[in-house]
C-alpha cells in the first residue's frame, strides 16, 4: 500500500496532524526524543463518490480506498549529514511515497521550539536543507563512481548528464521535484529514491486565533515563497482538531462553528495526500461489493484489470466504462446506462479516469 510520511521538526506537531488524520490516539508530549519506532495507520479516503454508491447499492461488503501514514521521529538540524537520529530517519523518509511537512506555526509556552522562536518560513527551510544535503550525498556518491570509469555506456552517460543537472538543482538549494523532467527521466532517477523528488504537501500547524497566513512570525515572506516555490499548502489546527475527535460530531460542529473553523483538515488532508500521490480511483459496483480501486493518474484499463485479479488482465477482452456522472444522472445501473448510450466499451490501452466505474469482460 502506499504511504505518505509525515515529517517535520520536533515538537511542530507530527503526532498531533497524525492523530487527526488517523484517529489513532498516539501520544503527544510537550517535549522531544524517547521513543523513535514510527507510528503506523492505515485510513480510508474520503470519496462522496463512493458514499453515494454505497447508499444506491446497499452491497453485503463496502471497500473504500485506502492510504497508510506513518508518524516519523523528528529531525534535527545536521541530519543529512548524519548527525543525530539523522540517518535513521532520512531511510524512513526515503521509504515514503509522498512527505506530509508539519511546520509549526502555533505559540505554545509550554512547548518549547528548538530553534527558540517560531518561525514558520525559517523551518521549512530547515528542513528542506536536511533533504538536500541527503540527496546531495546520494548524487555525489553516484557521481564519483561514474567518474572512476574510464568508458561510459551510453546509458550511463545520460545518467550522468541527468545526476549533473540534479547536483546544480541541489548546489542552488532547490529539490529536484522542482526540475522539468520527461517522465523517462523521472523515471531513472527512481532507484535513488531521492527525497526531495518526493511530492510533498506543507502543512500549517495553526492556533485557533491564527487565520491569516500573513499575520504569522514573518507571514509575509511566508506568503511570497509559497507562491513563488508553488508549495503545495494546506492550512489545519492541530491541537484544536484533535480535541474536536472526543466530541460527538454535532458537537464538534457547534464547536468549529463557533470559532468560525469551515471545514477541519482532515479529510482535506487525505484527500490531497491521495491527489499528490498521483493516485486516482475507478470503482466495481454491485450488490456483494462496492469497492474503489486505486490506481496511478496515466494507467489503462489492463492495469486496472490486473488490480482486481491478475486473471482479469490475463484474460481480459473488453472493459464495460462509465464515468461517475454520467451513472449518477442516468439511473445508476449499468442496464440504464447502455439504454442512455452512456456505457462506452473500451480495450486494453484505454486510460482509466478518476471515478470511472468499470466492469471487467474476460475469458480464461
Ligand atoms: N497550542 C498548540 N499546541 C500544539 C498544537 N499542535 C501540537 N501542539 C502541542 O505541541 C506539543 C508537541 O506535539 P506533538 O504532536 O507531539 O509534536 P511532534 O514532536 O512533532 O510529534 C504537544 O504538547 C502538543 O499538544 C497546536 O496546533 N496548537
Ligand atoms: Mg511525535
Amino acid at each position: 500500500m502506499l504511504h505518505c510520511g509525515i515529517v517535520g521538526l520536533p515538537l511542530s506537531g507530527k503526532t498531533t496532524i497524525f492523530n487527526v488524520i488517523t484517529r489513532a490516539g498516539a501520544e503527544v508530549k510537550p517535549y522531544s526524543g524517547g521513543k523513535t519506532d514510527p507510528n503506523r495507520a492505515v485510513v480510508d479516503v474520503p470519496d462522496a463518490r463512493f458514499d453515494r454508491l454505497v447508499d444506491v447499492h446497499a452491497p453485503r461488503k463496502r471497500t473504500p480506498a485506502q492510504v497508510e501514514f506513518v508518524d516519523l521521529a523528528g529531525l534535527s538540524k545536521g541530519a543529512g549529514k548524519g548527525a543525530g537520529l539523522g540517518n535513521a530517519f532520512l531511510s524512513f523518509v526515503a521509504d515514503a511515497d509522498a512527505l506530509l511537512h508539519v511546520v509549526r506555526c502555533f505559540e505554545n509556552g509550554a512547548v518549547e521550539h528548538p530553534e527558540g522562536s517560531v518561525d514558520p518560513l525559517r523551518d521549512i527551510d530547515i528542513l528542506e536543507t536536511e533533504l538536500i544535503f541527503r540527496d546531495l550525498a546520494v548524487v555525489e556518491n553516484r557521481l564519483g563512481r561514474l567518474s572512476a570509469k574510464k568508458k561510459l555506456l551510453p546509458e550511463e552517460s545520460a545518467e550522468k548528464a541527468l545526476l549533473g543537472r540534479c547536483m546544480d538543482c541541489l548546489m542552488d538549494e532547490k529539490p529536484i521535484r522542482s526540475l522539468s523532467m520527461t517522465p523517462e527521466e523521472a523515471r531513472a532517477l527512481r532507484g535513488f529514491t531521492f527525497v526531495t523528488a518526493k511530492p510533498q504537501i506543507i502543512v500549517l500547524n495553526l492556533d485557533e486565533t491564527q487565520k491569516e497566513t500573513a499575520a504569522l512570525p514573518n507571514g509575509e515572506a511566508l506568503e511570497r515563497a509559497i507562491k513563488e516555490r508553488a508549495l503545495c499548502v494546506i492550512r489545519a489546527y492541530g491541537r484544536f482538531e484533535m480535541d474536536l475527535l472526543d466530541l460527538s460530531p454535532e458537537e464538534a460542529a457547534e464547536f468549529a462553528d463557533g470559532l468560525q473553523i469551515d471545514e477541519p483538515a482532515r479529510e482535506r488532508l487525505i484527500s490531497e495526500a491521495y491527489r499528490t500521490l498521483g493516485l486516482i480511483s475507478f470503482f466495481t459496483c454491485g450488490p456483494d461489493e462496492v469497492r474503489a480501486w486505486t490506481l496511478h493518474d496515466g494507467d489503462s484499463a489492463l492495469d486496472a484489470a490486473a488490480a482486481i485479479h491478475t486473471d482479469l488482465a490475463r484474460g481480459f477482452i473488453r472493459a464495460q466504462v462509465v464515468s461517475y456522472g454520467d451513472y449518477t444522472s442516468h439511473g445508476d445501473s449499468y442496464a440504464s446506462c447502455r439504454d442512455a448510450g452512456v456505457l462506452r466499451l473500451e480495450g486494453k490501452e484505454y486510460r482509466v479516469k478518476d471515478g470511472d466505474i468499470i466492469e471487467i469482460r474476460f475469458n480464461i
